[in-house]
């Protein structure tokens, strides 16, 4: 992991983390952000899945998530 953050930062992270990823598999789906951010609007998801995304699997691992909002 390349971000270095306090650890209680890192709980509340994996806590946010595991709130959205609804089905447990330790990826965050588009479907799963829509639902977790329904009024989020398309161009949002797709401007924040092409910056997020830095593997372009279409989901967004834990890594990820931490870049994103770190
Ligand atoms: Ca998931
Ligand atoms: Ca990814």
């Amino acid at each position: 992991m390349s971000a270095e953050l306090p650890d209680e930062r890192l709980a509340e992270l994996k806590i946010a983390f595991a709130s959205i990823d609804t089905d447990g598999d330790g990826y965050i789906s588009e479907a799963e952000l829509k639902r977790h951010f329904p009024d989020l609007p398309a161009e949002a998801l797709g401007a924040m899945s092409q910056e997020a995304d830095s593997d372009q699997d279409g989901r967004y691992s834990f890594e990820e998530f931490v870049r994103t909002v770190s």
